[in-house]
């Protein structure tokens, strides 16, 4: 046995009878330590508050608000830039007032063909037939002597009606207008005679209640009011007219 372990052994002794003396272990160093064990201690004071504590994990993201009613219209921008200068343009033609001058040429040449083709497709619409004759209505309003040179040059005259049914057929023609239809009977060549084209006094009349009246005695032509009743009328006034063929 050697010195040290010797001295071990007697140290190891006179500590266990020692009162108040324990033999701990070192657990790390293997290795016994001996120390004095007195009577329990009193509470000391409390100590001193320790440092701060390292900064804390950031927290859970909070509740989404409510939405909000949607702002005021934002005032308007300002101007923007002026844009690039645009193509050269083409050169100017010396023909333009000429060309302006045929346009409107053509635009009068374009309202003319719609007057007549309204005119035609009236014309169309504006034919009566009795057992002996064909009757047209045309709607240009001209004077008793117009009126007749427009039917003689289309192969027909002012109509005549020689009987209530030839009359009725003319009044077919009238009825579909305002303005009141000239016929082809006049008292020019002997005031009161009532005469057709050729110069033949009529036999059929149909006149309106106080007709003829020659009016402030100017009243030589015959016309058709809308009962289909004639009236005598200034040959110079204008009416629509009606021709026979
Ligand atoms: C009234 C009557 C007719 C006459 C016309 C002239 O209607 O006197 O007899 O022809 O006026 O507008
Ligand atoms: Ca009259």
């Amino acid at each position: 046995m050697s010195i040290m372990k010797v001295l071990c052994l007697l140290l190891l002794h006179v500590a266990l009878v020692t009162p108040g003396t324990q033999i701990c272990k070192d657990p790390d160093e293997n290795a016994y330590s001996i120390i004095t064990c007195g009577a329990p201690g009193k509470n000391g004071l409390p100590g001193l508050n320790g440092a701060n504590g390292a900064k804390g994990e950031p927290g859970p993201p909070g509740l989404q608000g409510i939405v909000g009613p949607p702002g005021a219209k934002g005032d308007r921008g300002a101007n923007g830039e002026p844009g690039p200068q645009g193509p050269k343009g083409e050169r100017g033609d010396s023909m333009g007032p000429a060309i302006e001058s045929l346009k409107l040429q053509i635009s009068g040449m374009d309202s003319r063909l719609r007057d007549l083709q309204a005119n035609f497709e009236n014309q169309a619409k504006d034919i009566a037939r009795s057992r002996s004759k064909n009757y047209i209505m045309n709607r240009l309003e001209v004077t008793y002597d117009e009126a007749k040179t427009i039917c003689v040059s289309g192969g027909g005259q002012l109509a005549v009606p020689r009987t209530q049914e030839e009359n009725q057929a003319i009044f077919s023609l009238r009825k579909k207008v305002e303005t009141h239809t000239f016929m082809g009977i006049n008292d020019l060549q002997h005031r009161g005679d009532f005469r057709d084209l050729s110069g033949q006094v009529i036999t059929y009349f149909n006149w309106r209640a106080g007709e003829p009246n020659n009016l402030r005695n100017e009243e030589h032509c015959v016309e058709m009011w809308d009962d289909g009743g004639w009236n005598d009328e200034n040959c110079a006034s204008k009416r629509f007219f009606i021709c026979e063929f």
